[in-house]
């Protein structure tokens, strides 16, 4: 049985794990390492960066972690897993690699959370933030592991972290100058009993923080704490709505500042109404820094998003193919429906599946009827969605997302547009959701190719 007596132990050894143990060991700490899998993705770079670091494989039930230093456990990692949780009643502290960026870093920091467009918003607040003359970091859940960051990136004068619930679930000193909360809707429902318990993780963004942004409409985003300021985005002009919110001006929607138009849909390269949505929260941002969004609109409105957000493909014999490969809830397939409804002129072929995480997709019966015409779905998760969506509308389930491509491309018609937004994550037939998009692409391409 091994020892981890007053040891710091580091549980995952993912992109987290390894920037843990390299952070720890930086400090000369006791540091040993646990993984339930074999061979994680980082132990090569363990053994080659850190022979000295003993590293344990097993189901973490097999191990005894009570009289352990502190624990560092890796976002995808439950921090219910009766060990840690036994660990954490004999007074052993669970932290993360947020809580250990949280006690070393002297810039401030900007925190970033919500169940869809976390990534959207952090990367177009890094680009604004720079464009204003600050040396910002983005890092977090977006890709770059925060102490990875910490310890590479020097001179930094102001952090924008995206966090994840998991992350959010393990941090204790996080003081952000401004946290965001974009929006809470059903995700993750295999990791957490109820969208209470999710929304609740999501509220620790708000601990400790100068000013808390979130968006009016949707009631679980709000701070339950009281807050030192406390600002809403979007919300309707007619009702309670914060300074920067969406408004209908002549069949085209605007961001509006107060009673003035800032910039509207045909302006911006982004797409879908959510991603005005999106801006609002950044401009609130932004104004609460005491920064003149004025000269970065230029920068706002070239920004043309990240891959596998509502992404365009290609227009073939008519018809426009959109990459919305990172929608894995029906929180985001739904806003890429109606986003994008709009835009056809013809009908709306939805692609989606996979692994639905324990969602309730009739969630998405509403958008589904009203702006889908055929839905073709795929993966482990096909027959739940098309039990959820029988009585609404068209739905063909298929085995592969390479079969659902070839199937819209024999249905759709000049003027219709294709639209993977799977409302599942990708792991059951993929590596990642960049796999699964980068696949639709070159399947498109190829669709192209031929028909030219
Ligand atoms: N795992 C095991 N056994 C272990 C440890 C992990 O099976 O002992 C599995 C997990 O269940 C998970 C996978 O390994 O399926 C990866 O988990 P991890 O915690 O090692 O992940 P990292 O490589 O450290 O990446 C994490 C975030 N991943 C998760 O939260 C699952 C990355 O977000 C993040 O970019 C990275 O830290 C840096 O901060 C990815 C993600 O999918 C993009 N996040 C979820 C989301 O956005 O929905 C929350
Ligand atoms: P996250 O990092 O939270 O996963 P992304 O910016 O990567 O967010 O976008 C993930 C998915 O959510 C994409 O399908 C995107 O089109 C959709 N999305 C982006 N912003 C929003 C929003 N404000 N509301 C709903 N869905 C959104």
């Amino acid at each position: 049985m091994p020892q981890f007596a007053n040891k710091q132990v580091v549980i995952g050894l993912g992109k987290t794990g390894i920037s843990c143990v390299r952070f720890l060991r930086r400090l000369d700490c006791d540091v040993v390492v646990v993984d339930t899998r074999k061979e994680p993705p980082a132990l090569e770079q363990l053994k080659s960066e850190f022979p000295e670091v003993r590293f344990y494989s097993g189901k973490l039930s097999q191990f005894d972690f009570s009289d352990a230093e502190e624990l560092f456990v890796s976002p995808g990692l439950s921090i219910k897993e009766p060990a840690l949780a036994k660990a954490h009643q004999s007074g052993v502290l669970i932290s993360g690699d947020i809580e250990l960026f949280a006690r070393a870093v002297s810039a401030p920091v900007i925190a970033v959370t919500g169940s869809n467009g976390k990534s959207t918003v952090v990367t177009l607040l890094g680009k604004l933030l720079k464009a204003a003359g600050y040396r910002v970091c983005v890092a977090g859940n977006v890709g770059l592991p925060v102490l990875d960051a910490l310890t590479e990136q020097q001179n930094i004068d102001l952090w924008v972290l995206e966090l994840s619930s998991f992350q959010l679930e393990t941090i204790q000193s996080l003081t952000p100058q401004v946290a965001i909360n974009l929006n809470v809707t059903e995700d993750h429902m295999d990791r957490y009993d109820s969208l209470d318990e999710y929304a609740m993780a999501k509220q620790r963004i708000f601990d400790n923080c100068e000013a808390g942004i979130f968006w009016q409409e949707d009631h679980r985003a709000r701070p339950v704490q009281s807050l030192p300021a406390a600002l809403p985005f979007g919300g309707q002009k007619e009702g309670p709505h914060g300074r920067f919110y969406l408004q209908l001006v002549q069949a085209e929607w605007w961001v509006m500042d107060g009673s003035t138009a800032v910039v509207c849909q045909a302006d911006l390269r982004l797409k879908g109404t959510h991603n005005l949505l999106n801006i609002a929260a950044v401009l609130t941002t932004l104004v609460q820094m005491g920064i003149d969004y004025e000269p970065l609109l230029v920068e706002l409105k070239q920004f043309a998003g990240l891959p596998h957000r509502c992404q365009w493909v290609a227009e073939i014999n008519g018809v426009n193919w959109f990459n919305d490969s990172k929608s894995t809830n029906p929180g985001s397939a739904i806003a890429a429906l109606e986003g994008l409804s709009g835009t056809p002129a013809g009908q709306l072929i939805w692609l989606a599946g996979g692994d639905g995480k324990g969602a309730d997709f009739s969630l998405l019966k509403n958008t589904v009827q009203q702006h889908v015409g055929v839905s073709l779905v795929f993966g482990r998760d096909k027959q739940l969605i098309a039990s959820a969506l029988a009585d609404v509308g068209e739905v063909e389930v298929l085995e592969t997302m390479a079969q659902a491509v070839e199937r819209a491309y024999s249905i759709a018609q000049a003027g219709d547009l294709v639209l993977l937004s799977p409302a599942c994550a990708s792991l059951d037939q993929f590596t990642n959701y960049e796999q699964r998009g980068d696949q639709f692409v070159s399947l498109v391409q190829k669709l192209g190719a031929s028909s030219s």
